[in-house]
């Protein structure tokens, strides 16, 4: 009888425990920690916002200002933060952050703890305030604003003491009570160690993960603006996508190893800007990145505004890999924003909304290999709703799982758009997209993470049904969205490159679609001269050339480079005369040259024939990660290649976050057959210096 009962028991717990197996799970999925707080959702959902540089350097033609300047050369002759604003919502941008104080520590308001402000600059006779006027602005347009404060301070005499911390923070103080409500505050990590420090013209050196008392000022910014998020390096509310061409990785974490982090650390960019599957907090990536290829205004960029494709790579690469996009604006010396980025900005936008425009699996029938509880609260079709609040969801620990929408009929689309609900935190580590073609399903794409939300670029695809499959995730996936469009196909534009012998080639990107160019400064059209083959090019010359689709009759953006002499007889020899194959002279920014501080000092470079220069240009390694760059330089020239004389000296200000082509004019022109370009400091503390190109400027 005791053994018939307990027989029975048994039979009824495997019964029980078969019904818990077979019975979908009901209750709400618990969160994957870590998770965002409210205040980070909200700012998730805000995903594109502006950027504007605009201060001392304006005026001073420079990215980086030793902190020497008088405030009266600050003197913006329209100054109209209005037309920053209306630019900004025009473009559907949601908020603007403005560098109240660059390293040079000017302040664009009159704060009451410095005399290196506004207030005793010419502009409205010391009586203006910009980030008033911006905060007007920004309310009557219904955006929001954040304010970039520069750590680092070349002006202030306490730099590196415990007083400047306070006067840090005195700032700060007055940034976050005077002006509204802040959604995003700056902290920006580099610190490049010398500077005026009140007339000290010294290098200062701070112990960047001590001597700012970070957590005492978080707790000030949470207190005095308490939904205000974050940005460093380290957060806590977003962190630095660790480059400045806005580009997140296709492997993005919200998740970081905080508590491993500290603002402007060196390895910051290849060990932890990506975020970690592991990650303790949540410090979501924000992509920030110049519409031009500096960060403050310069006439001779002009022409260099970002094209049509950049500028959509951009978008894909950041906002489209679980990242923030903050682009920025390099306020002009009138104190407006340039006609030609408001152009490029507008077609960025136009073009997204046309990506955009059409959004095909809207409400279509779907499918899952599993559904969480019933489908009205976490079924398949909640995907596809077109509410991101309302997500599909499978079982507790059911992490490989399918979703299969259903188009109706034969549907091309080149974009897959997903978003997971990060609410409750991210979980996808592994995905991938099918398409059901003619009957026959094909693997279109395969991924890792996704987050807030992942947007992919394929190639076009007809197909009748689509499948996502998550095949590695932390827990049960929270889909909240899933959308395919067909955007429309943008021309790119010719790739511009120079051979060491100087011939010209503009790399025509597809097949059947023309090339046209100019070589004397004009707007290049289709009447122009169309890109057969390769041409010589061995004097200083503007190259402006353009795509053309004869089908779809679509233009790419017009694109220049200006070359100067060509390198064909350009030599590198040691003292004693041999030569050298180079890297760092075939016109190619794809190769680099590594050596060091000794053996650049022994190397200079023969230019074949005597030249006037009036400057150089220097391009570091191009490879993803910086190293070996220099970011100090003297710059010699000689005659003989025996007497030098130096022709410049100085820093190549931001050239490690932003490793741009650098140009060095002279004060007045040098005849020399021979070059050399020295380091005096390297980026990183390795000796190693890589070099992708050396050039002289001669017009
Ligand atoms: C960098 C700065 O050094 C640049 O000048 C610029 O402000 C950029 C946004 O951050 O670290």
């Amino acid at each position: 009888m005791k053994k018939q009962i307990k027989k029975g028991r048994y039979t009824l717990l495997i019964l029980l425990s078969m019904i818990a197996v077979s019975c979908s799970t009901s209750y709400p999925p618990a969160p994957v920690n870590p998770i965002p707080s409210a205040d980070q959702v909200a700012w998730q959902e805000l995903e594109f916002y502006g950027f504007l540089h605009f201060n001392m350097n304006t005026f001073t033609n420079i990215e980086w200002g030793y902190g020497d300047k008088a405030p009266d050369i600050f003197n913006p002759s329209e100054l109209d933060a209005r037309q920053w604003a209306r630019v900004a919502k025009e473009a559907g941008m949601k908020g603007l952050i403005i560098t109240a104080k660059h390293h040079d520590g000017f302040c664009l308001w009159p704060s009451a703890y410095t005399e290196h402000s506004v207030k005793n600059s010419v502009w409205k006779d010391g009586k203006g305030d910009v980030i008033k006027e911006l905060a007007e602005a920004c309310k009557e347009y219904g955006l929001k604003m954040g304010v970039y404060l520069s750590p680092w301070d070349r002006n202030h005499a306490d730099y590196g003491k415990p007083e400047y911390v306070t006067y840090f923070r005195n700032q700060l103080r007055e940034l976050l009570t005077n002006y509204g409500d802040i959604f995003e505050v700056w902290f920006d990590g580099a610190n490049g160690g010398d500077g005026y420090y009140g007339g000290a013209n010294e290098v200062r050196k701070v112990d960047k993960l001590n001597y700012y008392g970070w957590e005492e000022t978080y707790k000030m910014v949470k207190e005095l603006q308490p939904n205000a998020v974050i940005f460093s390096d380290a957060g806590p509310g977003t962190r630095w996508v660790g480059n400045e061409h806005g580009f997140a990785y296709e492997t993005t974490w919200s998740p970081l190893l905080k508590d491993s982090v500290y603002g402007g650390m060196l390895e910051y960019s290849k060990r932890y800007s990506m975020g970690q599957e592991n990650g303790t907090h949540w410090v979501p990536a924000e992509a920030d990145v110049s519409i031009r290829p500096g960060w403050y205004y310069h006439t001779s960029e002009d022409d260099k505004v970002r094209s049509l494709k950049s500028l959509l790579d951009i978008y894909y690469y950041s906002i489209g890999r679980n990242s923030n996009l903050l682009l920025n604006f390099p306020v002009d010396t009138r104190g407006l924003i340039h006609e030609n980025d408001v152009k490029q900005l507008q077609k960025l936008t136009g073009q997204l909304k046309e990506d955009f425009a059409n959004p095909l699996a809207k409400n279509k029938s779907t499918q899952a290999s599993n559904v969480r509880g019933s489908s009205s609260t976490y079924g398949p079709s909640l995907a596809v709703d077109g509410n991101k609040e309302t997500y599909w969801a499978t079982d507790d620990g059911l992490v490989n799982a399918s979703l299969t929408i259903d188009l109706g009929e034969p549907t091309i689309f080149n974009r897959f758009l997903v978003q997971e609900y990060i609410t409750l935190g991210q979980r996808v580590k592994k995905f991938k997209v099918e398409a059901e073609v003619d009957g026959n399903w094909k693997e279109i794409a395969n991924q890792t993470t996704i987050g807030y939300k992942r947007i992919l670029r394929l190639a076009p695809v007809k197909a009748t049904k689509v499948r996502l499959t998550i095949e590695e995730a932390k827990d049960s996936p929270l889909i909240s969205t899933i959308e395919l469009y067909n955007a429309p196909v943008v021309v790119d534009e010719p790739f511009i490159s120079r051979s060491k012998d100087g011939k010209v080639n503009l790399e025509t990107p597809e097949e059947g679609v023309a090339v046209y160019y100019t070589l004397d400064g004009s707007e290049p059209t289709t009447r122009s001269k169309s890109f057969k083959t390769a041409f010589t090019v061995d004097t200083p010359t503007i190259v402006k050339t353009f795509s053309f689709d004869p089908q779809t009759k679509r233009k790419s953006d017009v694109i220049s480079k200006t070359f100067d002499v060509s390198k064909a007889y350009w030599k590198v020899t040691d003292t004693k005369g041999k030569t050298y194959i180079n890297q760092a002279i075939d016109d190619n920014n794809k190769t680099d040259w590594t050596t060091d501080k000794k053996m650049l000092d022994n190397y200079q470079i023969d230019l074949g024939e005597t030249e006037l220069i009036i400057g150089f240009t220097y391009t570091p390694t191009q490879r993803k990660y910086a190293v070996g760059i220099i970011s100090n330089y003297s710059f010699y020239g000689s005659i003989d290649g025996k007497r030098w004389v130096q022709l410049a000296q100085g820093e190549f200000s931001n050239i490690e976050a932003n490793p741009i082509a650098q140009k060095v004019q002279f004060k007045k022109p040098f005849k020399a057959k021979y070059i050399k370009l020295k380091s005096n400091k390297v980026t990183d503390t390795k000796e190693k210096i890589i070099i992708a190109e050396i050039g002289i400027l001669t017009k």
